[in-house]
């Protein structure tokens, strides 16, 4: 196992990389910019690094700045939590050449699920269920008619660089399809500098359901069961559900085995997360993740795995702790994600806590950075707290994320903690009955 872990990112995951370091007897490493340098994940860290001014670019996902810091503190290995760099195949690759060893999967599986083209063609050779669409790049107006009137309108035009949402074009009929198309091109090479293009069945109303896998070195492939996280607003999850209380233990085991099977036959190393969309009962895959998520904490509540520290153990070389067989799901799990955001129009809301108390007591978790007298910066991501509830049953679970979200005082900042206390008292949600468009109307009636 490792001595000393770097860990190459701020905030509440970076406190969360630190907590299963220190659990394993791993000394940690933190690196902040300027404007961390009063952060708690700098606090708690064993040694700490400043790697460069505010500016993201110029400190978290600086490679040198980073690869330095990783020098000179001697590190053995970095993780790079979620976001900036954790997708980066390049620096996955950079990691490795410097001698450290990356906590995530090859930097080939990086690049290959970076592709959405590529991710769905390897997905479609190992026999997974895609949405209906054009065999890879869409290279001429002619194909883009002729591919949709073969699926089907409406169609999707998506970016093949892209994913989370951007660059995405619906063509409801022949006469918006080339137009859909050019323009989807266009955004693309943009915003990721590749304007390649493909193109699928556009599904109205389906949900997001993703399933959390572990491949290990020893040929050991396990999934963790699935999570819900149709409740976004433009492309921004809000909250989160394990298990989906859209799925019957037949669709369940389903979509458990499709992802397992998957990931065996890609000989994928580490913690992932492969996407779906479900409606009428059917999965389409979308894309995967090749990183820690966010909302990986319900997964860990209803599994009982710390999925941090089988990232490590995978990425020392240990097998998994356990075998499928081992996994017993119990109850079920809601995350909020709470943002420093306004409540109106959900524009970030930095300044100082004055006041923190997060709720506590059987079956509550909160994975946060916050302390009472912190500044929450302006530079970065506005997420300042994830609550966790867990509970025997979904019922159990929203009495108590109800009371849980009384309790909680953030004071000095506006957040996102008004929004989910009418949330979970809205009878769509209470009844689990919505879709990945249902919470865009929530928000937009409110008052
Ligand atoms: C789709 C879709 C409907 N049909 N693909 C948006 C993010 C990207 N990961 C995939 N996305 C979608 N792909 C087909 N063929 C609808 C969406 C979509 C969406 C998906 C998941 C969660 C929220 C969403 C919000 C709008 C659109």
């Amino acid at each position: 196992m490792f001595d000393k872990v770097l860990i190459a990112n701020r905030g509440e995951i970076a406190l969360r990389i630190h907590r299963a370091c220190r659990e394993m007897g791993i000394s940690t490493v933190a690196v902040h910019s300027t404007a961390d340098a009063d952060a708690m994940h700098v606090r708690l860290a064993d040694e700490s690094v400043c790697i460069g001014p505010p500016a993201p670019k110029d400190s978290y996902l600086s490679m040198p700045a980073i690869l330095s810091a990783a020098i000179i503190t001697n590190a053995d290995a970095i993780h790079p939590g979620y976001g900036l760099l954790s997708e980066n195949a390049t620096f996955a690759a950079m990691v490795e050449e410097h001698g450290f060893t990356f906590i995530g999967p090859s930097s080939e599986h990086i690049r290959m699920m970076g592709d959405k083209i590529v991710a769905k063609e390897t997905m479609i050779a190992a026999g997974v269920p895609c949405v209906p669409g054009s065999a890879g790049s869409l290279e001429d107006p002619e194909t883009v008619r002729a591919t949709a009137k073969r699926i089907g309108y409406p169609v999707l035009i998506k970016a093949s660089g892209g994913g989370g949402g951007r660059g995405m074009k619906v063509a409801e009929d022949d006469s918006q399809v080339v137009e859909a198309y050019m323009s989807a091109r266009a955004e693309a090479k943009s915003a990721f500098g590749n304007d390649q293009v493909y193109m699928e069945k556009y599904l109205s109303h389906p949900r997001h359901i993703e399933v959390q896998i572990l491949g290990d070195a020893h040929g050991n492939v396990v999934h963790l069961g699935e999570r819900d996280c149709s409740l976004q607003r433009r492309h921004q999850k809000l909250l989160e559900e394990a298990p989906s209380p859209a799925l019957n233990p037949e669709a369940r085991a389903r979509i458990g085995k499709i992802a397992v099977n998957a990931i065996k036959q890609l000989g994928y190393l580490g913690a992932g997360t492969l996407e779906f969309l479900y409606q009428d009962g059917e999965f389409y895959f979308i894309e995967m993740n090749t990183r820690l998520q966010v909302e990986h904490p319900i997964t860990e509540m209803i599994s009982g795995v710390d999925i941090v520290r089988e990232q490590l153990r995978i990425a020392a070389g240990s097998p998994l702790s356990f075998k499928q067989d081992d996994i017993k799901f119990s109850g079920h799990a809601i995350e909020c994600r709470i943002n420093a955001e306004t409540s109106d129009t959900f524009t970030p809301a930095p300044g100082k806590v004055r006041d923190y108390h997060p709720p506590g007591g059987l079956g509550v978790r909160v994975d946060s950075a916050l302390y009472a007298g912190y500044t929450v910066p302006p530079y970065y991501d506005s997420l300042i707290s994830k609550l966790i509830v867990h509970g025997a049953t979904r019922n159990e679970c929203l009495m108590r994320l109800r009371r849980s979200l009384e309790e909680y005082v953030i004071a000095g900042v506006e957040t996102t903690i008004p929004l989910h206390r009418r949330l979970v008292n809205a009878p769509d949600f209470v009844n689990g009955e919505y879709d990945i468009h249902w919470l865009e109307r929530f928000v937009g009636l409110k008052k």
